[in-house]
């Protein structure tokens, strides 16, 4: 997996700047037109943002930071707590033990970066 930043940008001459404030909490960034009048619009996900694992799996999640210092993140319903920092890989590493579908959150990037453990069921 990585953390990344997807962004675009434009000049105010091509497409004005947004007036409609983007969701709060750091996931989505706006920058106003600098004095070229070039503007930018940029998000922060994890990539792939979902992961499908089988119920007793044991379960490496290599992600390495790409974009952003530091995303300070947790598997929530999985008691998993890392941080993925800029240029290395962080290893979290578990046994998929519960079926269903955990949101792997960023608390620096809200709302936009969450992505999903899926746990299939041992039948
Ligand atoms: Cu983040």
């Amino acid at each position: 997996m990585m953390a990344v930043e997807p962004k675009g940008g434009t000049t105010a001459d091509k497409k004005p700047f947004p007036k409609t404030a983007l969701p709060p909490g750091g996931g989505y960034i706006l920058k106003p037109p600098d004095e070229t009048g070039r503007w930018e619009v940029s998000t922060y996900r994890w990539d792939p943002n979902q992961v499908i694992v089988n119920q007793g799996d044991s379960v490496t999640l290599e992600i390495i930071g790409i974009n952003g210092a530091e995303h300070p993140a947790a598997i929530e319903g999985y008691d998993q707590k890392f941080t993925v920092k800029r240029g290395e890989v962080t290893r979290v590493v578990f046994r998929a033990t519960k079926a269903g579908v955990f949101r792997i959150v960023c608390a620096a990037h809200n709302p936009a970066m969450v992505g999903e453990l899926i746990v299939l069921a041992r039948s």
